[in-house]
């Protein structure tokens, strides 16, 4: 990679670091909000402001502006952000993405100019649009680091490849690579990456929260935020303290928040997740909420919602999607968000980024 930013940050600073905004300005706003950040942070955005969430536009100028009026704001680009450059090849492929993709930030842009993009739509047009209307934008966008360098740190959107100079770590390689958790780098210095949801290495209790491996050297921070339906956006924070930092998270999401009224025991036995990109299940006995089933993945016997079962069209059992085959223990006056209260007896409930079911009539 050829965009390394290098950055000293004082040793008694506040570093927050949060990724995969994917255009939902509103979260990234009250996640600044709830942290409380100010003149003092320092700020690092790592990848994938657009594509996917609700308004990309509005978060790419939101944090371009904030970049411009405060130099303690730092941005790496994430696969999202790296499309522009498909867009400048006129790259014909952007065109079938574009039509395949309802919230782009071309297709924002576009809409804004009134042009909605079609099959045969010609690539140079498209290109002259945007970067009519749009050139300091593009022009941001495209000169964002691949990666930042601090003392202790190097923050990029997906992960590094094994190389004794992980600085010759392939530009795609960088923003692409999947489940870096699972794979290994050389540098002495903590990768901090988004990309992956977190929540796809769960396998007892699903959880949204940061993840760090001190064995690795990796932390990942991508809560999943818009890819899944009870993700959230991730604040990972580094509190520098005269030579030692220390972490904490916080996050922010859509789901609506309900308190308890009783105190609800999960039973030990109920814990599991299905996780991404394994759904197929083997059903051995149906009870009356949830149903006993063998995941080959694991080899466990983990307890399926009967809702989220089904047959696909090859008449093989199927977990619809993620989900978690947790029970959580809550105690009367927590609250919890609410993720699914549309099934029998028990409802699906998030609890400091942990999702599991709880007795429905427990919630007030
Ligand atoms: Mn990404």
């Amino acid at each position: 990679m050829e965009k390394i930013k290098q950055l000293s940050i004082p040793s008694n600073a506040r570093i927050i670091v949060t990724s995969d905004i994917h255009g939902e300005i509103d979260l990234l706003k009250s996640l600044l909000k709830k942290v409380n950040f100010n003149e003092h942070d320092h700020l690092i955005i790592n990848g994938d402001l657009c594509e996917k969430g609700s308004n990309s536009k509005e978060v790419i100028r939101y944090v371009m502006e904030l970049t411009k009026s405060n130099p303690q704001v730092h941005v790496t680009e994430g696969n999202c952000e790296a499309l522009i450059e498909e867009l400048m090849n006129e790259n014909p492929k952007l065109i079938n993405y574009l039509c395949a993709r309802k919230h782009s930030v071309f297709n924002e842009w576009l809409a804004e100019q009134n042009y909605t993009v079609h099959e045969d739509a010609s690539i140079q047009q498209v290109k002259e649009i945007i970067i009519s209307n749009y050139a300091e934008e593009i022009k941001w966008l495209t000169a964002l680091p691949t990666a930042i360098e601090l003392d202790q740190y190097i923050v990029v959107h997906a992960g590094l490849e094994k190389l004794n100079n992980w600085q010759e770590t392939e530009r795609e390689t960088a923003l692409t690579i999947p489940s870096f958790l699972e794979k290994e780098h050389l540098s002495d210095k903590y990768v901090i990456v988004g990309h992956w949801p977190v929540v796809n290495y769960a396998v007892d209790l699903p959880c949204h929260n940061p993840i760090i491996d001190h064995k690795k050297k990796v932390i990942s921070i991508d809560g999943g935020n818009v890819i899944k339906s009870d993700g959230q956006l991730n604040a990972f924070i580094i509190e520098r303290l005269e030579g030692e930092d220390r972490f904490t998270h916080t996050y922010v999401d859509y789901l609506p928040i309900r308190k308890v009224r009783e105190d609800f025991m999960a039973d030990p036995e109920m814990v599991g997740t299905i996780s991404y990109p394994n759904f197929e299940v083997t059903p051995m006995e149906k009870r009356q909420h949830f149903t006993l089933c063998k995941y080959e993945n694991y080899n466990h016997i983990i307890y399926v919602k009967n809702e989220y079962l089904y047959k696909n069209d090859a008449g093989i059992d199927m977990v619809s999607g993620g989900i978690s085959c947790s029970q959580l223990s809550v105690n009367k006056g927590d609250t919890v968000s609410v993720f699914d209260a549309t099934c029998s007896g028990y409802t699906l409930v998030k609890k400091d980024g942990v999702v599991g079911w709880i007795a429905s009539d427990i919630l007030e």
